[in-house]
Parts: structure tokens; C-alpha cells; sequence
């Protein structure tokens, strides 16, 4: 049966009466788990924090008690009540879950967004633990911080473990709108030339490659200057020392919510195991160097040597030398001052990890019930980004799909930029790369580097309007989106 709050949260619902209908719920009222699983506050809110010695006005996402994010446990029900507390509408997307579609949190596809002083009661099993997180999906928002980690416990969680979140973030003292509107306008002084297709060839870096399109040209990347990188809201000239145990162990959650920015992370000495993507087990790899795209996870687990030291954990921006950070301080070491521009410059992402990653629970070997091909496409000269050359407006055909069916998604990048392309609602698995099939990483969010076929399957086990879209936020915002609808 639905709970008030589920109808309150429908798509049906105005924003006037929606706002209404979630203030007259206060105090809560008791949910489809009874009365016992108390309702966890989060408040979107405007906060200050300090980059490059200067003030910025950001958004964040805090408990009461300022815990920014939340941190619970598999099985228990996902109880929250979000509370607009800035001057716009907004609305939060719990990314990597799997809530009922009208709590997904995407404005205008999941439901309304929640007006200022407003607030709105989600209740959703959770299927499953794991490095998970947080963010507006309204307008802009994103760029200005409004993200939060959400950490899910499981079996996997050790109690000898110490866990160690760091959010990675870019960040402009410029407005977001006129980021964007600076895009549009650079993007529209292209060179005819490069403008000509197939495949339309993105600005700067990759002019020189324009002879030689699609895969074999340099790939355009970071094509917003910013102004500093964060890891937990602080550059590497005041950046967070995290005291650890000598000889102890570590889980370290890096979520990348960066609007454009991809990195490498570097463990320097440390030897690294990554056992999870996107919350998601894989059979562990080690290393020292593992690429995160944009609204990816990784779980990283460390053994701290026993002499006392302290070791960054450093995230380099890809096709560049800015670098952020914090450092684990081991013992009563000296922290030495990290440069902000690493030795050598990071290389771009490529699919070498992807192509490796072997998920620890595969989906059951099945074939396709439904394929679609989706091909990201792009013109430069509008900085118009598109899905199989439609640059999504509320008009735009879902791709349909219908419940029970094991899907694939074919996607093919026609551009010079790649796209982390995210499907939500659903975990994936990534199954093919430029024509080899493997049973790879199960995850929600997977890299397209220019030029190259990725193929993921899912299962459709949770009826509704899913959106489907570049996680780029001004591909995004520019029409790299689409949805799948299915009853
Ligand atoms: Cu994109």
C-alpha cells in the first residue's frame, strides 16, 4: 500500500501542494516500518568555506548536527526528510540507489522540485551496501557543492578497518550560469572546420588532431578552467591530515562529485587493493594508480606500514598536472607541504582498468531481451550534447523498455570528448568493450572515452521513468540526457 508520503512524493503532485502536503507532515508521522526507524534530517543549505585564501559561498548537504551526508546500514529502510533550506527550488538524487522512481530525486522526471522552506519524506528499502552518494539534480546546483557522501555498511565493512571518505570536487569563484554561458559562447568561436562531422570534433586540445577524427585524435578534455580542485573541501595548501594507525588498515571511499573533472589517484609508496566500484565488489586489483571519471566511486583498501609517516592520497586531474588531496598521518610524522601541480602530468582516462575489472557477483549469463544503441553525439559549435543527435527536451521519446527484460545499452561516442554516461535506478554491468564481451564491474556509472563502444546490460526490475544521461553537469545541462520508461 502507499504511504501518504510515497503519493506525496508522485509526479502528479504540484509544487504548491506538494510543499504543503510535506509541511502538514511534520511532526512525522509513522511510515509503512512503523514508528521505530527514525526519519533522518537533511538540510540543503548555504554554507561558507575558504579556497585560495578567499571566501566562497557554496551549498551543502548537513544533519542537523552538521554531519554532512549520511552513513547507515544495509537492509535498514533509507528514512530521510530533505529540507530545502536555500532561496531556490532543488531536489536531492541518491545516486547509485535503487528507490522507487518517484523518489529518485530528478526534478521534472521523478517529481517536483521541493520549493524554499519546503521539504520532502523518502522510505525506501536499501538492497545494498557499498560507497554511494548524494547530489542535487537541479539546474546547476551541483557545481556550487551541493553533494554529500552516502556511505551503506555491510558484510564487507571490518571493524579493524578505518573508513575514510574523500568527496573530490571542482570548484570556479565563477557563477555556474556564466560557466555555461561561457562554454556556449567559446564553443561558437570553433573554427568551421572543426565543426564538420561525423565525428564533430571538440575545441583546443584536440584542433590538432582534426585531420584525424573520432579515436585517433587527442581527446578534449577539461574545457572548463577551474579555479581550484578539492578534496573535502580544502586544496592541498590547507588540505585535511587524517591521523591513522601505524601498521593499521584502511578503507578508503573516494567519491568523485567534480561537475567536469576526471582524475588519477595516487597512493605514492602505498600499495593499494581496489575491491569495489560504485559500491559494487570486483575481484581485487592492486596498484599504486587507479582513474576515477566524474560521479564514479572507488573503494581503495590500504596497510599502513609501521613506521611513522605520512602518505598522500593525491587525485590528479587527467590530461593535466592539478592535483588535490589529503594526507594519512601515520604516527607522529611531519607533514610535509604537497605542491599543487604533480611531477609529471596524469594522462588521460582510458578503458585499461574497465577492461580488467571482473565484478565479484556477475548478473545471470542471460541473453538481451532488448538492445538499443545509444550514440553520443555532440555539436561542438552550439555546445549542443546529444543522444543519438537529440538534445533532450521534456518532448523527447523515453526509449522503451518493459519489465522483466535483461536490457543492453550499446553506447558509441561520436565525439572528441568522453562522456561517464550514468543510468539510474538500476545497477549495470559492463559486459563488452569495443567488441569484447567480459563479465565486467557491476557499477551505475561507466566511462566513454572518444571513439570507443561500451556495451552494459541491466535487468528491468524497477518499473518507472528512469533518466539516462551524461554525468559531464553541462552536458547535462546542454542535453546529453535521456530516459527509459517501462510499467
Ligand atoms: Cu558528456
Amino acid at each position: 500500500m502507499l504511504s501518504r508520503r510515497t503519493v506525496v512524493m508522485g509526479a502528479l503532485a504540484t509544487s504548491a501542494s506538494f510543499r504543503l502536503a510535506a509541511q502538514a507532515q511534520n511532526p512525522p508521522a509513522s511510515g509503512p516500518g512503523g514508528d521505530a526507524a527514525p526519519r533522518t534530517v537533511l538540510r540543503l543549505q548555504r554554507r561558507n568555506i575558504e579556497v585560495n585564501g578567499k571566501l566562497a559561498s557554496v551549498y551543502g548537504i548537513r544533519q542537523p548536527d552538521g554531519t554532512f551526508g549520511i552513513t547507515t546500514d544495509v537492509g535498514k529502510p533509507f528514512r530521510t526528510r530533505v529540507e530545502n533550506r536555500i532561496e531556490e527550488p532543488s531536489l536531492v538524487h541518491w545516486h547509485g540507489l535503487t528507490p522507487p522512481w518517484q523518489q529518485d530525486g530528478v526534478p521534472g522526471i521523478s517529481g517536483p522540485p521541493i520549493l524554499p522552506g519546503g521539504s520532502a519524506d523518502y522510505d525506501f528499502p536499501l538492497r545494498f551496501g557499498g560507497t554511494f552518494w548524494m547530489h542535487s539534480h537541479q539546474g546547476l546546483q551541483e557545481q556550487l557543492l551541493m553533494a554529500a557522501p552516502l556511505i551503506i555498511r555491510d558484510q564487507r565493512d571490518r571493524p579493524d578497518q578505518q573508513e575514510i571518505v574523500v568527496m573530490l570536487a571542482d570548484f570556479s569563484f565563477t557563477p555556474p550560469d556564466q560557466i555555461f554561458a561561457e562554454l556556449k559562447k567559446s564553443a561558437s568561436k570553433v573554427p568551421p572546420a572543426a565543426q564538420a562531422g561525423p565525428p564533430p570534433i571538440a575545441k583546443k586540445a584536440s584542433m590538432a588532431g582534426m585531420a584525424t577524427p573520432g579515436a585517433a585524435a587527442k581527446p578534449d578534455l577539461n574545457d572548463v578552467k577551474y579555479d581550484a580542485f578539492l578534496a573535502n573541501d580544502r586544496t592541498l595548501a590547507d588540505p585535511e591530515v587524517i591521523k591513522v594507525e601505524p601498521g593499521g588498515r584502511v578503507l578508503l571511499r573516494i567519491i568523485n562529485s567534480s561537475a567536469m573533472s576526471a582524475y588519477h589517484i595516487d597512493l605514492g609508496t602505498l600499495d593499494g587493493e581496489l575491491t569495489a566500484v560504485d559500491g559494487f565488489a570486483v575481484t581485487p586489483v592492486r596498484g599504486r594508480n587507479f582513474p576515477i571519471a566524474v560521479a564514479q566511486r572507488l573503494d581503495i583498501r590500504l596497510a599502513i606500514p609501521r613506521t611513522p609517516a605520512s602518505y598522500p592520497v593525491l587525485a590528479v586531474l587527467e590530461g593535466d598536472s592539478k592535483q588535490t588531496g589529503v594526507i594519512l598521518a601515520a604516527g607522529n610524522a611531519l607533514v610535509a607541504r604537497i605542491p599543487e601541480l604533480a611531477k609529471m602530468p596524469s594522462s588521460s582516462l582510458t578503458l585499461d582498468l574497465e577492461g580488467r575489472l571482473r565484478s565479484v557477483r556477475s548478473l545471470t549469463p542471460r541473453r538481451a531481451d532488448r538492445v538499443h544503441t545509444i550514440n553520443l553525439t555532440g555539436d561542438m559549435a552550439k555546445y549542443i550534447w546529444s543522444l543519438n543527435n537529440v538534445a533532450w527536451t521534456p518532448n523527447a521519446l523515453p526509449l522503451p523498455i518493459a519489465n522483466g527484460e535483461r536490457v543492453e545499452l550499446i553506447m558509441v561516442n561520436q565525439t572528441g570528448m568522453p562522456h561517464p554516461m550514468h543510468l539510474h535506478g538500476h545497477e549495470f554491468q559492463v559486459v563488452e568493450i569495443d567488441g569484447k564481451r567480459f563479465p565486467g564491474a557491476v557499477r551505475d556509472t561507466v566511462l566513454v572515452p572518444p571513439g570507443r563502444r561500451v556495451v552494459i546490460a541491466f535487468d528491468a526490475n524497477n518499473p518507472g521513468l528512469w533518466a539516462f544521461h551524461c554525468h559531464l553537469l553541462y552536458h547535462l545541462d546542454a542535453g546529453m540526457f535521456t530516459t527509459l520508461k517501462y510499467v
